[in-house]
């Protein structure tokens, strides 16, 4: 192959990928490549009666390696009557993704808004285990398929000191919250579980009390694995917004812009650019999503997305893509590995031999990272036999705790112990966390 041949063909190979060369230096030519190379993905809202436009589904499939459903996952679309449940609409926008080798954000489990009907008029304990119900089923639903869901959606208020908004789901306990995240973990345990919100975008009453229940949920196990900060502007953004997603991240926790859409007639391109720039600069800012493709998809009227209504590039979109091709930290994949089996706990046994048989208590200690749950493996000697256990559940000889007694806070312990036949262990128990 000549000089010229290997040129064209390196060109169009590029194309492919949406890396072109721009005066010395690499430069991605897509939103969700120049992303990429910070390891961050770039996404778009989108609604599965819209793929049909081939404008809409051109730019999508070009520009964007994530997509979140506007409205397919919501509650009011999954289960339109109690306990029967309806995956048409998000299933399509999870096959899009799919196609598209996208990331899927889910969208969105509990919110006070586009509930179905039935659950708006539900209260107490029942709408508390028809919401749980609801989170564990569309959850294993999706299992393994979604980067990451917004299990809960704007439960704080606004104007009320960083305090939760009123809403059916609040009026059921305070704790619901931490019941959605542990119930989303258990159903899929892959998805980073977020919690989202609006007005959150600088340091203010708000987004305090969001980062105070993070920082709780963090020190009490509670599941919860990234923020996400919906960005639905004005003419303006905080000065603090880039100090704000900072400050989520030090609490361990990804941060995620979930909504983007930007008021236009301001600075419109400029805020865009702020945003993109804010986010680079955190490694744990792993993303950015607008809340649609083009300004005649959106749910404003203000023209807030980077494409106009023809499906044109706007200034907004070559800013960002400007701002995405400087460059940023790049986010650690993993920043809070799984504890390897066994590194999470241990374990110490503490036998009392009776008359045929004993009696043992064990002691569950947390490693450095709070437990949400433990198994511990018993190793019993021939001939010995459990018949009983308390404060766990025994299948063999191993044990599982129960539903009280399996968040343990990092160096904290709790114990339970079981009945048995012949004589006692002498190894000690293997723990896992689990
Ligand atoms: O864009 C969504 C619009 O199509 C729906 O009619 C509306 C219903 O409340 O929800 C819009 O999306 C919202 C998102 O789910 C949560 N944050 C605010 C978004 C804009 O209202």
């Amino acid at each position: 192959m000549t000089r010229k041949l290997l040129a064209s063909a390196a060109a169009a190979a590029m194309a492919l990928t949406g890396i072109v060369v721009a005066g010395d230096a690499w430069a991605a030519s897509t939103l969700g490549a120049s992303a990429a190379q910070t390891g961050r993905y770039y996404g778009a809202a989108i609604a599965a009666g819209r793929l049909g436009d081939s404008t809409y589904t051109r730019i999508l499939t070009s520009e964007f390696n994530s997509v979140t459903p506007e409205n397919e996952m919501k509650w009011d679309a999954t289960e339109p009557s109690r306990g029967s449940f309806n995956y048409s609409g998000g299933d399509r926008i999870l096959n899009q993704g799919i196609a598209m080798g996208a990331k899927v954000r889910g969208h969105a489990l509990l919110w006070h808004q586009q509930q179905p009907g039935w659950a708006q008029s539900l209260s107490g304990s029942t709408l508390r285990s028809a919401a749980i119900n609801h989170v564990t089923q569309v959850a294993t639903h999706y299992k393994g398929k979604i980067y990451a869901w917004d299990v809960v959606n704007e439960a704080f208020a606004d104007g009320n000191g960083g305090g939760r908004r009123d809403s059916n789901l609040q009026r059921t306990g305070n704790d619901w919250i931490e019941a959605a995240f542990r119930a989303a973990r258990a159903a899929d345990p892959a998805a980073k579980l977020c919690y989202n919100d609006y007005n959150t975008d600088g340091i203010n009453a708000k987004s305090t009390g969001i980062y105070n229940m993070v920082r709780d949920f963090k020190s009490r196990g509670v599941p919860i694995d990234c923020v996400g900060l919906q960005s639905h502007l004005g003419t303006s953004i905080d000065s603090t917004y880039q100090q704000n997603i900072q400050r989520f991240a030090d609490l361990g926790v990804d941060v995620q812009i979930t909504e983007l859409d930007v008021q236009q007639g301001g600075n419109q391109a400029n805020i865009y650019a702020a945003v993109t720039r804010a986010c680079l600069a955190v490694s744990r800012c792993t993303g950015i999503t607008v809340w649609g493709i083009r300004d005649t998809d959106s749910w404003r009227s203000d023209n807030p997305l980077l494409f106009d209504g023809s499906g044109n590039k706007k200034a907004a979109y070559t800013s960002v893509l400007n701002a995405l091709n400087a460059g940023g930290t790049t986010p650690d994949p993993d920043p809070d590995p799984e504890p390897e089996p066994g590194a999470g706990c241990t374990a110490t046994l503490t036998p009392n031999t009776w008359n045929g048989g004993f009696t043992a208590n064990i002691r569950v200690t947390a490693g450095g990272t709070a437990l949400t749950g433990w198994t511990v493996g018993v190793s019993l000697p021939s001939g010995s036999a459990v018949t009983n256990a308390w404060n766990a559940t025994v299948s063999g000889s191993t044990f599982t705790n129960v539903g009280y007694n399996g968040q343990v806070p990092a160096g904290g312990s709790t114990e339970f112990g079981f009945q048995g036949t012949g004589t006692p262990p002498t190894a000690a128990p293997a723990c896992q966390a689990r």
